[in-house]
């Protein structure tokens, strides 16, 4: 694997400076969760700030990633490119950043929707993205941080709750994986 700080550089290059706040904000608060579970701090570091090294493409840059490394598009990616940006991520991860735990990579392309049954590096990623302290936009979110040191569990579900009423709010299609994480985690939770 490439070097922590190595990364950091060519992220830095490349991402806005809000996109790097955010970034180094997730590495730091993914670290953090990684202590309170007893998760690998290392692993948690790098699937922090590798998440979103793909979120500066364009969705048509993100498609041809996809097309020329033979990397699976659903309808749903195929018309809201954003949502490739986790796939392409670990890709990128891979070829480009030297990482070959798929754990790590795992997390990176699942972190904007979720999948049901994650692992808890999984699980990790996809709170820290949400509650980092750089994010302000979600309702309840001293309580929400409070709870992902808590109950990830719990936290996972209401994070996918929150997306989900947003979404529908906003008239954004609701990708059908998104659906299925809450469904499952609702179960779980219950
Ligand atoms: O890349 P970030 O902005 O840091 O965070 P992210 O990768 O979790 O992406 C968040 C955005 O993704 C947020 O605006 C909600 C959106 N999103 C999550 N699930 C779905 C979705 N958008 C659509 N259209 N459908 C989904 O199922
Ligand atoms: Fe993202
Ligand atoms: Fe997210
Ligand atoms: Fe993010």
């Amino acid at each position: 694997m490439m070097e922590i700080q190595e990364i950091e550089e060519i992220l830095q290059q490349k991402q806005n400076p809000h996109r790097y706040r955010h970034t180094i904000g997730v590495r730091y608060t993914s670290i953090c969760l990684a202590m309170r579970y007893g998760e690998d701090l290392t692993k948690a570091s790098y699937a922090g700030l590798l998440h979103d090294c793909a979120k500066h493409m364009s969705g048509e840059k993100l498609l041809e990633k996809c097309r020329s490394h033979h990397l699976p598009v659903s309808d749903m990616e195929a018309k809201n490119p954003f949502l490739l940006h986790g796939r392409v991520g670990a890709w990128l991860a891979g070829h480009r950043y030297g990482v070959e735990d798929p754990e790590i990579l795992s997390a990176i392309e699942w972190h904007t929707t979720g999948k049901p049954d994650m692992t808890l590096l999984e699980k990790i990623v996809f709170t820290a993205d949400y509650i980092e302290p750089g994010r302000d936009q979600a309702p309840n979110l001293a309580w929400l941080r409070q709870l992902a040191f808590t109950d990830i569990d719990q936290a996972v579900c209401e994070i996918l709750k929150q997306t989900l009423d947003y979404l529908r709010d906003q008239g954004g299609e609701i990708d059908p994986a998104t659906e299925v994480t809450y469904s499952y985690y609702l179960q779980k939770c219950a």
